[in-house]
């Protein structure tokens, strides 16, 4: 992006994203102010009261701000102001290369494992995104040798016209966040954004995402043997005829995570990191915290899991069946995105108990007892993290996998697994 010097920019969202934003525009010369919703940065420096009263040369918008109904964007948009998403600002300062993750599971996973990776290869990483760190923060660090791993959600893309990854990956589509973009079919087809005609890595297990570009550089992965691509063979992840590592040394739980590990092994070969490297890294890797994170025991010998980041059906499902044929006290509830619970309770999955809680919790208990369940309901997930720790007993699983937001609680998904941890070995310490 050109010719910022002396540009009137407004940035809408004074989150992480935003303040990035303000700072990439300003170190570029650009005349910046913000607007934020919230009452308290009203008195901030730079802080506009009224957007839509003054003219702009560019808005940039932050991740969390709803495009459709928002009439501040629809103000501009309507004025012919070009409105950019945070990730093509940041983009458009990149250098080097860009690997751009997404799906609507095992992103965030995923983009760590490539971090790490290209980490151990010495590449020069900047691991940006979703996962925390906005790309705009560290757009002005990159180089030509550098390499940037992006995780993409669909926040971000939403708005985004110029952001374009060397090499993309698409690991899953399923129902998520249908309360921001109105539809699944909208949801899909804002995370296809991430399509453009460069590599393209696929999950060939994936029925909506194995078929959404043909093109002979696509790099496909499965569970099951293929010719050519990642692939499991003989208790090992192969790419093309290259054994990469054998499962005995991958310490991630499921056949998602296995997926996820495969994804990031055709991203690193793409970028000619030496198997040996990868296999180390791998080996190495730990997951990332509330993704299926084991807490350890309570007195009662009852296990404790945090899977906070499971914030959406399909989540929950993976979660569900890794911990196949264990006891399970499930605890789900929080914000719902307007997902329908109904083909989840239908799949019957054996719980020793379940307890519902937050804004969606009497939602999805009524839906749970047509399906036989007989749920606990509860206002807060402190509440129910409580019952859940008198309730389990020895070689029982206390599960937090709630398949909503946190939103209705807590500021995210991070401070809920925090809490979450807190309150239930509290009497413990
Ligand atoms: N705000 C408004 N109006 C609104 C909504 C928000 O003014 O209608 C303001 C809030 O008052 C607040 C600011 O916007 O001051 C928050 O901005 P933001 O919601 O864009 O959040 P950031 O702090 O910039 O964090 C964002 C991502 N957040 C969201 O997409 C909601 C972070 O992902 C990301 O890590 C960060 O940028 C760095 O790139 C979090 C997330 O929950 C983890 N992501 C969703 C998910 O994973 O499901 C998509």
């Amino acid at each position: 992006m050109k010719g910022l010097e002396g540009k009137r920019v407004l940035v809408y969202g004074m989150g992480t994203s935003g303040q990035a934003a303000c700072k990439l525009l300003h170190d570029k010369g650009a005349c910046v102010s913000f607007y934020d919703d919230e009452e308290r940065f009203s008195g901030f420096f730079s802080c506009e009261k009224n957007p839509t009263s003054k003219n702009y040369d560019l808005v940039v918008v932050s991740p969390g701000i709803k495009v459709i109904g928002n009439e501040i964007i629809s103000h501009f948009l309507l004025n012919k102001t070009l409105v950019i998403s945070e990730l093509d600002l940041g983009f458009q300062f990149c250098k080097g290369k860009i690997v751009g993750i997404t799906g609507t599971n095992g992103k965030t996973t995923t983009t760590a494992l490539v971090g790490e990776i290209l980490k151990e290869a010495g590449i020069k990483t900047f691991v940006c995104g979703n996962i925390g760190l906005p790309i705009s923060s560290i757009a002005l660090e990159t180089s030509k040798d550098s390499v940037v791993v992006c995780e993409v959600s669909n926040f971000q893309l939403e708005l985004s016209q110029k952001f374009s990854a060397d090499i993309s990956v698409l690991l899953n589509l399923a129902p998520d966040h249908i309360d921001r973009h109105g539809s699944y079919e909208e949801y899909k087809r804002v995370k296809k954004k991430i399509i453009n005609k460069n590599t393209l890595i696929l999950n060939l297990d994936d029925d909506e995402v194995k078929g959404v570009r043909i093109s002979k550089k696509n790099i496909y992965f499965s569970l099951r043997p293929l010719k050519k691509g990642i692939y499991l063979k003989n208790n090992a992840i192969f790419y093309n005829r290259t054994r990469i590592i054998p499962l005995s040394e991958i310490s991630l739980v499921g056949d998602k995570n296995l997926l996820n590990i495969m994804a990031a092994v055709g991203v690193a070969m793409r970028l000619k990191v030496k198997p040996k490297v990868i296999r180390s890294a791998i080996s190495k890797f730990q997951p990332p915290k509330h993704r299926l994170q084991s807490l350890g025991k309570l007195a009662s010998g009852a296990l404790v899991i945090d899977d906070s980041k499971a914030t959406n059906i399909s989540s929950v499902e993976m979660a569900l069946e890794s911990l196949q044929g264990r006891e399970i006290l499930l605890l789900m509830g929080g914000q719902n995105k307007n997902c329908d619970f109904e083909p989840f309770f239908a799949k019957g999955y054996s719980l020793s108990k379940l307890i519902c809680f937050g804004q969606a919790g009497k939602y999805l208990a009524s839906c749970a007892k047509r399906h036989g369940y007989n749920p606990e309901v509860f206002t807060t997930m402190k509440e129910a993290a409580i019952f859940a720790r008198c309730e389990a007993g020895m070689g029982q699983i206390v599960l937090l996998s709630p398949a909503c937001a946190s939103f209705d609680e807590f500021a995210s998904y991070a401070v809920r697994g925090e809490v979450f941890k807190e309150v239930i070995f509290e009497e413990e310490i």
